[in-house]
């Protein structure tokens, strides 16, 4: 089993390193030891935490917030140092922190689950109960977070066009996904590090998504490994799985493969992320985090700007290009979708370079700010697509993510075209907040608003749901009034100012 740890007076690193070195970081993990002196400014969640370890067995520590092949992608070779003998390092005393108090207390304070009753009620829940490291990771956006609150307010410039007298005593929302069958039109989308909030991380979405026919994506940088993800499959249920593109593409091939050969049904290559957005409250908690400085690193020259996610995504690929696309073919017979379109030029080239299918997507907010929301986009690529006589096809599926928080959101997305819709935050949250438990309660959730919405929208099934049944108009028409979204202006967390030192 795994042990970890940084190094401050191991016999073998007192061989290898200067005290100096042994001073600014070596880690001790799986009974090895690393040397991450150069990577101290690097780490995402702050020199500090390194420091704290240094020296000492760090597994515990380390083992639940970062992704199984963090270390291999990030550390070059020459500073895996080797294997060490684990009885002879010193273990860290764990004491209780303030924050760890706090946490135990939030906790214990949770409302009981059948209290919650929408989803944005998951996000303050557990913005209450995971570290504020984590929070400033997840609930972040680029910018000026911009587009993360468009995402919300684009829904609601969105109107229906109930029809009545239809006969709605049973009404049924169940759908297929690429050929899979789904009992929502909604599928749960990539986000990575869950164990920054949640000791059990994605699993619990594996295990809620089982017991209620829901289809689970699986990022790449999940904190739980892909296989121990796919080993606690149950009940022959469907996984999707998110690619970040390698500079080093066998290990992308591998990957891929190996999604393919565990029954992986669809394979959703992220074309928005050559380079990660900027985000400012995960930077923002790393100042905090290292505003003690890290002695050694004084007068060195360190890239200081990265948040928890910038620092472990140097491996992504940001010359990925239309070309790559007959490649990922021949690698491959999953069903390939693009995760990112935003325009309806890009729809076509999709379409036309033979990909199964598309997500319209602003990554959550996370990446271009001002980038326009899935569901403004969705009109623009139905249209163009219709024009060329593309679509509607069968083998050609349209998704839409970002912001959907009501099945109201995901049946104005199907009236437009979207086969299905992606939610990531709000089932993070369900389960950083409840554990598996808070999943399910989220999908009930979704059942309830689909029952209740379906019937008094006077749709059956999802081929019910047609353009006819939105008013979409004021969609691309930025400047208009939208109602007040009081649940989600009380979630959202204003952005802060760096503090002047007086
Ligand atoms: O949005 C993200 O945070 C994300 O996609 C990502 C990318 C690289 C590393 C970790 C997360």
């Amino acid at each position: 089993s795994a042990r970890c740890l940084p190094l401050l007076f191991s016999p073998v690193l007192r061989l290898l390193n200067t005290a100096a070195e042994i001073a600014a970081g070596l880690l001790y993990m799986a009974s090895k030891v690393y040397d991450v002196t150069e990577f101290l400014d690097e780490h995402p969640g702050g020199s500090k935490i390194i420091l704290k370890y240094a020296g000492r067995d760090a597994t515990e520590a380390y083992e639940p917030i970062h992704p199984p092949d963090a270390i291999t992608t990030n550390l070059p070779l020459h500073k895996h140092l080797g294997p060490i003998d684990v009885a002879t390092v010193a273990k860290v005393v764990k004491e209780v922190t303030e924050e760890e108090k706090k946490i135990q207390l939030a906790v214990a304070a949770r409302p009981p689950l059948e209290n919650v009753l929408n989803l944005h009620e998951f996000e303050i829940i557990a913005k209450a109960v995971i570290p504020e490291k984590a929070w400033a990771y997840y609930s972040s956006a680029s910018d000026d977070e911009i587009t993360i609150r468009e995402n919300r307010a684009a829904y609601q410039r969105v109107w229906f066009r109930p029809r009545i007298l239809r006969d709605v005593t049973t009404v049924d929302w169940s759908t297929t996904i690429l050929g899979q069958k789904s009992s929502l039109p909604v599928y749960i989308s990539a986000t990575a590090l869950g164990k920054l909030g949640h000791p059990e991380g994605e699993i619990t979405l594996t295990r809620a998504a089982a017991k209620n026919g829901v289809i689970q994506m699986i990022a790449t940088l999940a904190s739980c490994s892909f296989d121990d993800i796919i080993n606690a499959q149950s009940n022959n249920q469907t996984f999707f799985v998110q690619l970040y593109v390698n500079r080093d593409r066998q290990i992308t091939k591998k990957y891929v493969q190996h999604a393919e050969k565990r029954g992986v049904k669809g394979l959703f290559i992220t074309v928005d992320a050559p380079q990660l957005g900027r985000r400012e409250k995960d930077m923002r908690m790393k100042q905090v985090d290292d505003s003690a400085g890290a002695e050694v690193q004084k007068g060195q020259k360190v890239q200081k700007d990265q948040g928890v996610a910038r620092a472990i995504s140097s491996f992504i690929d940001p010359s990925l290009s239309w070309k790559d696309i007959p490649w990922f073919r021949s690698i491959t017979k999953m069903p390939i979708i693009l995760k990112g379109i935003s325009t309806a030029e890009d729809a076509i080239l999709a379409y036309e370079a033979g990909v199964q299918g598309i997500v319209l997507s602003n990554h959550g907010g996370r990446q271009l700010d001002t980038a326009r929301s899935g569901i403004e986009i969705l009109v623009e690529v139905t249209a163009a697509l219709k024009a060329r006589g593309y679509w509607p096809d069968p083998k050609f599926e349209i998704f839409v993510d970002g912001g959907v928080r009501r099945a109201s959101d995901v049946l104005k997305a199907l009236c437009l075209g979207a086969k299905a819709v992606g939610v990531g935050r709000a089932f993070l949250y369900s389960f950083c907040a409840y554990g598996e438990a808070g999943v399910e309660r989220a999908i009930q959730i979704f059942r309830d608003e689909f029952e209740m919405n379906m019937r008094l929208l006077g749709a059956r099934t999802v081929d019910d749901l047609v353009p006819e049944m939105v008013d979409a108009s004021a969609l691309n028409q930025h400047i208009v009034p939208v109602p007040t979204d009081h649940l989600f202006d009380q979630t959202y967390q204003p952005m802060q100012i760096t503090k002047l030192k007086l």
